[in-house]
C-alpha cells in the first residue's frame, strides 16, 4: 500500500490496520459511534497538526496563522449555518472540555446544577459526582419515571425545590425527544440558565428529525462525532453575545491552551457534510432504522424502555431477565455485534452488570444499511439473547453478520 508508517512503525501500522477489519467485520451498534468522512480523515491528517494558534480567528497570540484563521472561520460559520446560532466556538477538544467551559464561563465553583442523572440516561458532566461537575458544584438530578420517560412536571417540581444556577437538559441514553420548549420554561421559572447538550442528537436536529434547542436554551454544546459523524470533538453555540464572550474565554485561555486546528478543519469538512442536502435522508434514515431496530425486538418478547424510540437509539431493558446488560453485550460481542451494556430505570444491579443494553443506528445507517437489514440483525440480536449461553450459535451468528457486514464496506484502506 505504501504508507510510511508501515515501515517505520509497524507495530502500530498493525493495530491499525486490525482495527480496520474490525470495524468492516462487525456490526457497530454502539449509539454514540458512527463512520466518519474520508474527507475528514484527510483533514485531519492534514499539516495543521504541526501549528499552534493560542487566540480566535484574526486574534491570535502567534504569527503564521493565515490559514489557520480561515478554516477555523470556515468551521464556525458553517457551524452557525448549520445550527441557526450566531456564534460557535469550535475549540473544545471534546465534548466534556466543552460542557466544563460552559459551567467555568457561566457559573463559579459551589454553585447548583441540576441535570438528568447518570444511570437514568444523563451524562457524567452533568454532575455525576465523580466527574469534575460533580465535584466542583453542588449537583442535583431529575431522572425518568418507570415508564422510560421524563415527567416534565416532576423536573419543574424538583427544579423549583433545587433552584439551580444551571439547569442542564440532554442525555446519552435516553430514546425520547426532548422537549426543549418546556426545560426553558422550568428555567425561567425558577431563573436558571438552560444548557443543552445535544451531543447525542445533533446530526438529527440539523436534519430537523429532531427539535431544536435553538431559541430555548442559552447555551448549548455537541461533540462532532456521535451523529454528526464528523471528526472527535466538541463545539458550544448561543444566541447571546455575552454567553459567547465568556464562552470563548473559558475554552481559552481558561481550559485548553493550543486550538487542534487540523480537528477544526476536520470539523468544517463535516459541517460541509452535514450542511448537504444528502443529510436530511441519512438523518431520516437513522430515525427509520431504529424504529424498525425496536419494533422487531418488542415483537420477540423484549422490554425495551419507554416502549420504542423517537431517536436513534434503544433501550433494552432485562430487568425481568435473569441475565444482565454485561452478559447481553458479552454475547452480542461473540456474534460479531457491538453494543454497550446500559442501566436501565428501576435499575437492580451495578453499573459495571447493569440490566439493560443500548444500540443505535448511526454507524451501519452510514454503512448504507436500511429496515431491511435492520429486521435481520434485530432478530439475530433476539436470537442472541434468547439462547444467551449458546456459543456455538453465537459464533454461527458471528460468520453471517461478517457476510452481511462486508456487503456494505465503508472504508477501502485504514488511512485517508
Ligand atoms: N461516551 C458517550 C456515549 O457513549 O454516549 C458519551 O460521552
Amino acid at each position: 500500500m505504501g504508507y510510511a508508517i508501515e515501515t517505520f512503525d509497524p507495530e502500530i501500522f498493525e493495530a491499525i490496520q486490525s482495527e480496520l477489519e474490525r470495524e468492516t467485520d462487525h456490526l457497530e451498534m454502539i449509539a454514540s459511534e458512527n463512520f466518519t468522512f474520508p474527507e475528514v480523515m484527510e483533514a485531519m491528517g492534514s499539516v495543521f497538526t504541526n501549528k499552534y494558534a493560542e487566540g480566535y480567528p484574526y486574534k491570535r497570540y502567534y504569527g503564521g496563522c493565515e490559514f489557520a484563521d480561515k478554516v477555523e472561520q470556515l468551521a464556525i460559520d458553517r457551524a452557525c449555518e448549520l445550527f441557526g446560532c450566531l456564534y460557535a466556538n469550535v475549540q473544545p477538544h471534546s465534548g466534556s472540555q466543552a460542557n466544563g467551559a460552559v459551567y467555568a464561563a457561566l457559573i463559579k465553583a459551589g454553585d447548583k446544577i441540576l441535570g438528568m442523572d447518570l444511570s437514568h440516561g444523563g451524562h457524567l458532566t452533568h454532575g455525576s459526582k465523580p466527574s469534575f461537575s460533580g465535584k466542583n458544584y453542588q449537583s442535583f438530578t431529575y431522572g425518568v419515571e418507570l415508564d422510560g420517560r421524563i415527567n416534565y412536571d416532576r423536573v419543574m417540581d424538583i427544579a423549583k425545590i433545587v433552584r439551580p444556577n444551571i439547569l442542564v437538559c440532554g442525555a446519552s441514553a435516553y430514546a425520547r425527544e426532548i422537549d426543549f420548549k418546556k426545560f426553558r420554561e422550568i428555567a425561567d421559572a425558577v431563573g436558571a440558565i438552560l444548557f443543552a447538550d445535544i451531543a447525542h442528537v445533533a446530526g438529527l436536529v440539523v436534519a430537523a428529525e429532531h427539535q431544536s434547542p435553538f431559541p430555548h436554551a442559552h447555551v448549548v454544546t455537541t461533540t462532532t462525532h456521535k451523529t454528526l459523524a464528523g471528526p472527535r470533538g466538541g463545539m458550544i453555540m448561543t444566541n447571546d453575545e455575552d454567553i459567547a464572550k465568556k464562552i470563548n474565554s473559558a475554552i481559552f485561555p481558561g481550559l485548553q491552551g493550543g486550538p487542534l486546528v487540523h480537528v477544526i478543519a476536520a470539523k468544517a469538512v463535516g459541517f460541509k457534510h452535514n450542511l448537504s442536502s444528502d443529510w436530511k435522508l441519512y438523518a431520516n434514515q437513522v430515525k427509520a432504522n431504529a424504529s424498525k431496530l425496536a419494533e422487531v425486538l418488542i415483537s420477540r418478547g423484549y422490554d425495551i424502555v419507554s416502549g420504542g424510540t423517537d431517536n436513534h437509539l434503544v433501550l433494552v431493558s432485562f430487568l425481568n431477565k435473569d441475565f444482565s446488560g454485561k452478559d447481553a453485550d458479552a454475547a452480542l460481542g461473540n456474534a460479531g455485534i457491538t453494543v454497550n451494556k446500559n442501566t436501565v430505570p428501576g435499575e437492580t444491579r451495578s453499573p459495571f452488570v447493569t440490566s439493560g443494553i443500548r444500540i443505535g443506528s448511526p454507524a451501519l445507517t452510514r454503512r448504507g444499511m436500511k429496515e431491511k437489514e435492520f429486521e435481520l440483525v434485530a432478530h439475530k440480536i433476539a436470537d442472541v439473547l434468547d439462547d444467551i449461553n449458546n456459543s456455538t450459535l453465537h459464533a454461527k451468528i458471528k460468520e453471517e453478520m461478517k457476510k452481511l457486514a462486508r456487503d456494505f464496506i465503508i472504508y477501502t484502506k485504514p488511512i485517508y
